[in-house]
């Protein structure tokens, strides 16, 4: 029988350094012979992939509601998990997540405090207890990430959001990697070396416990 892949994510708020540690990671697992597929969210399929250029989009005199916003990243998950994530560990291949639900919790719950029995519920229909097996949280201060992500160039619709709204959503990632025992925090705010080292390190450990 073939043995299930993991489903390892990679968290945090913008220029945090996630592209950054992916491509070691991706290393690192396929040094250790899996086979792997890297996914981002939102995207990774064609239909979740034109959700995400909506999403992103500045829709200029056109307000996008908080309740479109939740819905589109759900709409754009439920089409990755179903038709690429699921289907890739049942056949053994590891995924590697660019973000994933957390994010939603996070910009959605924390940042935008949309009501969170209807986000609960929405999570319900999409995920029915569907969870990454691993996330590493890149912890930055949201002054730090967002000078990182503004010295790339202009910021899209969402980075717009003003700084409040990222130290949200930085305490509700503190909080669910405090109550979770499938996550790890990493600083990253110190060396881009030093942050992949700690990466790697927590990605050994959990090797360890699943080969
Ligand atoms: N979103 C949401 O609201 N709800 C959801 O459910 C989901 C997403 C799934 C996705 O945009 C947007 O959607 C995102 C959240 C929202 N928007 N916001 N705002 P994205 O995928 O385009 O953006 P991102 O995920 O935030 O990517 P990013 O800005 O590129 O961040 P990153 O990948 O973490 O950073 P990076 O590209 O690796 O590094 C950024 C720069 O910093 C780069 O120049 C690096 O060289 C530099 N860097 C990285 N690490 C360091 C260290 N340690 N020191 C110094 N410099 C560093």
């Amino acid at each position: 029988m073939t043995k299930l892949g993991q489903f390892i994510v990679v968290e945090g708020l913008e220029g945090a350094g996630k592209s950054t540690v992916i491509k070691a990671i991706q290393r690192e697992l396929e040094a250790h012979g899996h086979e792997l597929k890297l996914t981002r969210e939102p995207g990774g399929t064609p239909m979740a992939e034109a959700i995400r250029d909506c999403v992103k989009h500045d829709w200029q005199d056109e307000i996008v509601t908080e309740q479109t916003e939740l819905l589109l990243m759900y709409a754009a998950r439920s089409q990755l998990i179903e038709n690429t994530i699921k289907p890739a560990l049942a056949n053994g291949i590891w995924v590697l997540g660019d973000r994933h639900d957390w994010s939603s919790l996070a910009y959605q719950g924390g940042g935008r405090q949309v009501n969170l029995a209807h986000l609960n519920a929405i999570r319900e229909l999409t995920l029915d207890g569907f969870t990454a097996n691993l996330t590493i949280y890149l912890d930055i201060n949201p002054k730090v990430g967002l000078s990182r992500a503004a010295a790339r160039g202009e910021l899209d619709r969402i980075e717009q959001s003003g700084l409040a709204f990222f130290e949200r959503a930085r305490e509700t990632y503190l909080n669910l990697v405090k109550n979770s025992d499938s996550a790890i925090l990493i600083d990253a705010e110190q060396s881009i070396d030093k942050v992949r080292e700690d990466v790697i390190t927590a990605v050994r450990q959990f090797l360890g416990m699943t080969e």
